[in-house]
């Protein structure tokens, strides 16, 4: 089985690329030149990596043509959404035209590998209270560039499906989280402020965003096994809501790791943490694709918390 996961070197991709390693598949990857590698490089070895810019057309459908994939893993993406508001223009283009080029090169190319397309739990953006838990057929209201950009990657998936018969299957991932995750996601930067505390790095306070938020949060080594079943049990043209189903406070999030910690830390408002337009909560409903593909969580929240602090603690070891 030939597999091509774009964005190979982000916080998802590398553990995509070891769970498919562990199952004997031959792992391509897109990276650019200028891509930090230090999520993969403990694979390089096993790894075929194809430098690749998914806006550039041409460079894409090269990596297409070298890799000639059985399944894509379409994970490359502009993938924070504070960024999106900054950079909203080159969130569309990397995002919709970057899977375009995908779409098109497989066409160019006569090929009809399985394609997953990696949506969000940000596209369904404003939800009201009677509309909880999310399923699949919810309006898309999103609320940031980012969610603009994911329900274009999502409806751009389903008309390439319709027509021109290509084998993708959509899934909307709600939070996700675990180590290697970027520090610019909450529970990560969380994670990262009391190792940096422990280490007498920072001083013992907090800064923080909204802490009232709700999230359905996964971990992401549970996330890629349900990337994996989408394209082996999944039904090509569908949309999978991928959750636990459960939401937690972000507050929740900061008890748990404080839980974790012997170190006194004050916690401060940061406005700038404040999006202009943020979601209060997001619950999901992932019925249909458990019925579909017998997917469970497997993974607690609290060991998955665990691993993200101690990962941040062994980098930080690592660097001083
Ligand atoms: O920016 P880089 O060179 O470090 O690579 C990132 C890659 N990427 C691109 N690759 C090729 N051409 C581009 N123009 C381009 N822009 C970004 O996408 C990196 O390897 C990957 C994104 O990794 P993360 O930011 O860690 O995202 P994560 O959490 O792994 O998300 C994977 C997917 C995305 O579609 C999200 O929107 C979705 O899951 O939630």
């Amino acid at each position: 089985m030939r597999v091509l996961i774009t964005g190979i070197s982000g916080f998802v991709g590398s553990h995509l690329a070891e769970f498919l390693l562990a199952n004997g598949a031959e792992v391509y990857g897109s990276i650019r030149w200028r891509s930090q590698t230090e999520n993969i490089d403990h694979l390089k070895e096993k790894l075929k990596l194809i430098d690749c810019d998914i806006r550039d057309a041409s460079s894409v459908e090269k990596v297409i043509r070298e890799s000639k994939p059985d399944l894509i893993y379409h994970l490359a993406a502009q993938s924070f959404v504070p960024t999106s508001w900054n950079a909203p223009s080159e969130t569309l283009v990397t995002n919709i035209i970057g899977e375009l080029n995908i779409f098109e090169a497989v066409r160019h190319l006569q090929i009809a590998p399985k394609i997953h397309i990696t949506g969000s739990s940000e596209e369904y953006g404003l939800v009201y209270e009677n509309e909880l838990p999310i399923r699949e057929t919810n309006p898309l209201r999103p609320l940031s560039p980012y969610g603009v950009s994911k329900v274009a990657q999502d409806l751009l998936g389903w008309q390439y499906f319709q027509s021109y018969k290509l084998n993708i299957v959509r899934t909307r991932a709600f939070n996700h989280t675990g180590p290697r995750r970027g520090e610019v996601f909450v529970t990560s930067n969380f994670s990262k402020q009391i190792a940096m505390i422990e280490k007498g790095l920072q001083e013992p306070v907090m800064m923080v965003g909204n802490l009232e938020a709700r999230r359905d949060f996964s971990d992401v080594r549970d996330v890629v096994r349900a990337y994996w079943l989408a394209l082996e049990k999944g039904e090509v043209g569908e949309v999978y809501n991928i959750c636990s189903g459960k939401t937690r406070k972000i507050q929740e999030v900061l008890d748990i790791l404080f839980g974790m910690t012997k170190s006194k830390i004050e916690i401060k408002q940061d406005p700038a943490r404040i999006r202009p337009s943020d979601v209060t909560v997001l619950q999901g409903d992932s019925t249909k694709f458990r019925t579909k593909t017998g997917w469970n969580p497997e993974i607690p929240f609290e060991k998955t918390l665990e691993d993200l602090l101690n990962y941040w603690r062994k980098k930080l070891e690592k660097l001083s």
